[in-house]
């Protein structure tokens, strides 16, 4: 095994029954990926775990509810969500899926472990039963009277309507969600990790963790102060991973249980991908492994308490090295946690924004520890009064600079006497790691920038404008320098910033050979070499973004009576037109019965203007009026997607314009 230290970073697996949002990325994924990405820089042994969690309850649900299996269900999330950390440069070494069979091998031989050591307690309880479903109904799967205050649709684990939490046993006249059947009663042996035995091994395993943050270490001990209960592993469901024992068919593993796992079978896989099958230990099963555990605060007692326990009782595995857990981050004000239903889809913001400035914007705001705030007004000020004036405007004056008096060739330093510059760079790039390596993102990317603005001040103090006329050897240098802080530029930034960083390196026309932190502030580029060709980092953002795209996630399922407040019509497009600057928005005039008015849609991607005139279409006619660029849309068209195509939704045959859908 090596002797260097080894990193081993997770971010959280994510649910496959949703699309990732913003609050997402800003809880675990982008300080998990900055993290990686300034390792690497620096060489370090470091891999980059995750993956999609394609088991538990609200999955199964999903699948019933949109009467799909739930494998439709993980597939589709999996692999959108999966597209959208790529495209936002999340750099995972790999991003597996629970429903792998290698994570279920795993997973199975974790509990079997446990079960052999006599770890495990098996508990009979009564559960309800449908004999026409054929299976148990869990928490979820029944609706009944609340037995507090008579709400007769209370969830087989919460009243929605007074809030109290239930046992399905408590409903008054249960029925089953799948089918609506009445439920018996029936006795069911499960199994229970016991967790009260762990406590004193956990609470000095903790206290042990003095550089952890603080509200990671208060929630904990807030748990060991109530004490920890012993917890269900298994559970009477179809959708899981199996429970390896003779006689349990019918049951799973609990979703929490193999969910870590996930972590230790991606790096089973990522290694079997690089041909070393065996190497995952080297990683799971060494002590000089630093494993990091990037999460938001909801999934602390899982990382922090139930997890390690898991891995105690196995013995021989890592515990976490630290858990760097984020608040929440909201959007305008309101939570964008999945739970309240409305954020800023990934998928979304990415089809209009450059990623760089997402990531930016994120970064800045990035609820380190506390809650912090996302609004479109702040992400335009970001890119115009930061990225484009500050980072943007170095690397475009010193470029244009070199182009116009140096024919667009790196000049010459003969004295090699103005280095202050490039000493303060490497003192500030200690000043960023040491951001880094505490967890302090938002500073690290403070520091960064603040290298930018003393690479402006240089640029002013210089005045290499002047020295061109009075002292063109001075100027050479000046400008030589520059041209290196350009290229130390494009490393410190390259965490934050991966593709700007690539923009900055083929302006310069250098290869990557000397792209690591510490080549920050070392003289790294060739004299005469012919710079590359210029192009403006980031544009002037002049977007009215705020109702672009805040969307709902996830609808609840509604009744008819909700139905009917859609008002859907026919309607018929009588002109078209692409929305300037846009890259989907087309603008139409519609006749709805005798009425005309505008809609705009995303879909110049799928249609050209001229193909949709005199289409019959399907419209929302009562949609509340909103603004998409500064246009009016007063209605929404239909249309639906197919392998990434859209389609637009048409009426078959004759029917006039005006005619209601129901
Ligand atoms: N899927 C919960 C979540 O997405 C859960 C995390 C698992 S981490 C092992 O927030
Ligand atoms: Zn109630």
């Amino acid at each position: 095994m090596e002797n260097k230290t080894k990193h081993l970073v997770t971010a959280a697996l994510p649910y496959a029954n949703g699309y990732l949002h913003l609050g997402h990325i800003a809880g675990a994924y982008l300080p998990a990926d900055l993290y990686a990405r300034y390792k690497r820089l620096r060489n370090e042994n470091i891999i980059f775990i995750c993956g999609s969690d394609e088991h538990g309850t609200a999955i199964e649900m999903s699948a019933m509810k949109d009467k799909v299996t739930p494998k439709e269900i993980i597939d589709k999330y999996h692999f959108a969500n999966k597209k959208a950390f790529e495209d936002l440069g999340i750099s995972f070494d790999i991003y597996s899926r629970t429903s792998n069979e290698i994570h279920h091998k795993t997973t199975q031989e974790i509990f079997l472990n446990l079960y052999n050591k006599g770890y495990l307690i098996q508990k009979t309880e009564k559960q309800l039963y449908s004999e026409k479903d054929k299976r148990f109904l869990a928490d979820r799967f029944v609706e009944g009277t609340c037995p507090i205050c008579g709400y007769e649709e209370a969830r087989g684990d919460q009243c929605e309507n007074c809030g109290s939490n239930l046992s399905p046993l408590e409903l008054i006249n249960p029925k089953s969600k799948i089918s609506g059947d009445t439920p018996i009663i029936k006795e069911s042996v499960n199994y229970y990790f016991p967790l009260e035995k762990f406590q004193p091994e956990l609470e000095k395993w903790i206290k042990s963790k003095t550089n952890w943050k603080s509200n990671v270490k208060n929630y904990c001990e807030g748990w060991f102060k109530t004490g920890l209960k012993d917890r269900a592993i298994t559970r009477d469901l179809d959708w899981g991973v199996k429970v390896p024992l003779p006689n349990n068919e019918g049951k799973v593993i609990y979703v929490w249980f193999d969910a870590p796992i996930g972590y230790i079978s991606a790096t089973k896989e990522l290694f079997i991908e690089r041909n070393e099958p065996e190497k995952w230990k080297d990683y799971w099963c060494d002590t000089k492994t630093k494993l990091i555990h990037f999460i938001g605060k909801d999934n602390i007692i899982f990382h922090a308490i139930f997890f390690p326990a898991m891995l105690m009782a196995n013995v021989g595995y890592v515990l976490a090295d630290n858990i760097p857990a984020n608040e929440f981050l909201n959007l305008e004000g309101g939570k964008l946690s999945k739970s309240k239903g409305h954020g800023i889809l990934v998928k979304d913001i990415l089809q209009e924004f450059n990623p760089d400035l997402i990531r930016y914007t994120i970064a800045t705001n990035l609820p380190e520890n506390k809650d912090a705030d996302f609004s479109w007004d702040d992400f335009q000020i970001k890119n115009n009064n930061e990225l484009a004036a500050i980072l943007g405007n170095f690397i475009n004056r010193t470029v244009v600079f070199v182009k116009n008096k140096f024919d667009n060739k790196i000049p010459e330093r003969i004295n090699n006497k103005d280095v202050e510059i490039l000493e303060y760079l490497k003192k500030q790039k200690n000043i960023v790691s040491e951001c880094y390596e505490n967890f302090r993102f938002r500073d690290a990317l403070n520091e960064t920038m603040n290298a930018v603005r003393a690479a402006n001040k240089y640029f002013n103090d210089a005045e290499p404008w002047k020295a061109i006329k009075e002292d063109k050897v001075k100027c050479a240098e000046i400008i030589n320098n520059c041209l290196q802080i350009c290229h130390s530029i494009s490393i410190l930034i390259a965490p934050i910033l991966p593709n700007t960083s690539d923009k900055i390196i083929k302006i310069l026309n250098k290869d990557k050979s000397d792209f690591s932190w510490d080549k920050i502030g070392e003289i790294c580029l060739k004299s005469n070499t012919e710079l590359g060709e210029n192009q403006i980092l980031f544009p002037q953002l002049e977007i009215k973004a705020e109702e672009k795209f805040v969307e709902a996630i996830t609808a609840d399922e509604i009744t008819v009576d909700d139905f009917k407040k859609i008002k859907l019509r026919v309607a018929k497009i009588l002109e078209c037109e692409l929305v300037p600057k846009s890259k989907k928005l087309v603008k139409l005039k519609i006749k709805v019965g005798e009425k005309e008015k505008q809609i705009v849609a995303g879909i110049s991607e799928f249609y050209k203007p001229e193909e949709l005139v005199g289409k019959l279409i399907i419209v929302v006619d009562n949609l509340k009026k909103s603004k998409l660029m500064g246009i009016e849309s007063h209605g929404m068209l239909l249309a639906g997607k197919i392998n990434g195509k859209l389609k637009i939704i048409t009426v078959d045959g004759e029917i006039e314009s005006g005619a209601e859908v129901n």
